[in-house]
């Protein structure tokens, strides 16, 4: 990279408060900018983003690179104005993969030893004793056995879990039982007792957890969606919820984020609530990824880890 030049853009609404300082370090001869009001449009080489307003990336004629900061690239496609003929890439970074692996690991021991019901019985002072049982009893399917699906199939199969999986294209080299399209959704819902949603959000997995779903789970499943709010239709969750046909629910993401104070998930007694740091991306472990990819992209290569628009992901 010595001996090139320009702007990198670096625009995210919420990440690590180090990342422009660390850009900076990594591409001394590039000037790094955070607000594109500060550039001059003609030099933006990159775009590093994470949600950015619509219409942002339109004005940088010659941009090269468009590095979401994240995994998850869905806020690209509410850009009506996104370049076309601008290479994407997304972050595959070990440090945000390790942070999911324990949060689905954390939740998924609480939801096999019933802390959420627990915890019910404590507030009213019951003793509700609950006969502790081995994980093999209880059947994990993880939708979505990409990057974070995998990591997660193998943390909770190495404690002991009974772990399944579905993605969309068949998968032979993988430990656990895999299903995949949407033939075989029926019967990986059926087995599953705690759902793991890491599915990316596309115009195919939007609004996937419906009530048609959520009448064929097993009766009591639980379920934890790390993947994107619009996975899941809200009221068909709760009322699911209602009638115990779901146990309980973890919830990471959201359609709106930050959730209004006034969302029916806040008071839910059987919904869990975190805001979105299931996990994050970290310039230690993933800055070595944007160095290479701007790399790629000013001499004309594939970059690590595309995007496929058609997908979606
Ligand atoms: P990957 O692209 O590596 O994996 C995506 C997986 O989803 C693949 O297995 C893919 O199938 C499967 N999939 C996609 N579409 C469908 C479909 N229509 N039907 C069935 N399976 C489908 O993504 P990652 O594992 O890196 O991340 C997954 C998602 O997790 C991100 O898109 C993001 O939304 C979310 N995320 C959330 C975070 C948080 O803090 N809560 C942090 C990071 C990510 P196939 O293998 O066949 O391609
Ligand atoms: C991501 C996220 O997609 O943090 O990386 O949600």
């Amino acid at each position: 990279m010595s001996g090139q030049h320009g702007t990198i853009l670096f625009y995210s609404e919420a990440s690590d408060p180090s990342w422009p300082t660390e850009l900076e370090r990594a591409f001394p001869t590039f000037a790094i900018r955070t607000r594109p009001e500060d550039t001059d449009p003609g030099d933006v080489v990159a775009a590093i983003v994470w949600k950015y307003p619509a219409g942002m990336l339109q004005q940088f004629v010659n941009l090269r690179l468009i590095q979401v900061l994240g995994a998850g690239v869905d806020h690209l496609w509410a850009d009506p104005c996104l370049p076309n003929h601008v290479p994407i890439a997304r972050l595959v970074d070990p440090g945000l993969t390790a942070r999911m692996t324990e949060y689905v690991l954390l939740h998924s021991l609480a939801l096999h030893r019933r802390l959420p019901e627990l915890r019910n019985a404590q507030s009213k002072k019951t003793w509700r004793y609950l006969h502790p049982r081995p994980p093999a009893d209880t059947c994990v399917g993880i939708m979505g056995l990409g990057v974070l699906g995998r990591s997660c199939a193998a943390a909770l199969a190495g404690v002991g879990f009974n772990v399944i999986g579905w993605s969309r294209s068949h998968k032979s080299n993988i430990a656990v039982h895999t299903y995949n399209g949407a033939a075989d959704l029926e019967e990986f819902k059926r087995r599953a007792d705690i759902i793991v949603l890491l599915l990316p959000l596309t115009s195919a997995t939007e609004n996937l957890i419906d009530s048609h779903f959520l009448a064929g789970v097993r009766d009591g499943a639980a379920l934890i969606n790390v993947g994107r709010g619009a996975l899941i239709v809200e009221d068909a969750l709760i009322a699911a919820l209602d009638a115990e046909r779901l146990r309980h629910a973890i919830l990471d993401v959201f359609r709106a984020e930050p959730l209004p104070a006034e969302h029916a998930f806040w008071s839910h007694p059987k919904i869990t609530i975190t805001p979105h740091n299931s996990s994050a991306t970290n310039p230690a472990t993933a800055l070595g990824q944007i160095v290479e990819n701007l790399r790629r992209a000013m001499a004309g290569e594939k970059l690590l880890h595309p995007v496929d628009r058609v997908i979606g992901y």
